[in-house]
């Protein structure tokens, strides 16, 4: 018995670093930043369009929206942004999401009941015309990711910056 349950101690590290490295990374340490990139948001694409990234590399996003629209700036896999299509379209549904403006109140409000539409994420960046955010983002993953747009139709329209991942 004991021995099992050394055994499953012993993995345990292990599964769980297994589980991140599928992950899309995790917000950075300031002191760990290795370069600042600067993000510009225009209706519907960003610039840059490609970033490289070596694994393991902490990256401060400043992110400016110097469209029209509203846009999301998130880090995920593509199968986290598909996951996060319906939300969004939730949030639209609910005027909480207008074209070029975030309605705080009513998002509050919604929030107490559904906590999605809060849209906190450590990974994403929810900005209004002339807005301007950060993200501090640690690239400690195997998977390949996509730096999208949520925001309905977005997405479908190419609003997306390719990661490309450096060979060390
Ligand atoms: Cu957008």
């Amino acid at each position: 018995m004991y021995k099992i349950l050394f055994v499953i101690l012993l993995l345990l590290p292990n599964l769980c670093l297994a589980a991140s490295m599928k992950g899309n990374g995790e917000v950075g340490k300031p002191e760990e930043i290795s370069r600042t990139i600067n993000v510009k948001m225009y209706d519907n694409y960003y610039e840059p369009k490609e970033i490289k990234i070596k694994k393991g590399e902490t990256i401060k996003f400043l992110v400016e929206n110097l469209g029209e629209l509203v846009h999301e700036y998130n880090i995920a896999t593509k199968e986290m942004h598909l996951k996060h299509q319906p939300e969004m379209q939730k949030m639209v549904d609910h005027e909480i999401l207008l074209v070029d403006r975030i309605d705080k109140v009513k998002m509050k409000e919604m929030s107490k009941k559904d906590h999605a539409m809060a849209h906190k994420h450590a990974n994403s960046l929810l900005l209004e015309p002339k807005q301007k955010g950060q993200i501090i983002w640690k690239f400690n993953t195997d998977a390949d990711l996509e730096i999208a747009c949520n925001v309905p139709g977005h997405y479908q329209l190419g609003m997306i910056t390719k990661l490309i991942k450096l060979d060390e």
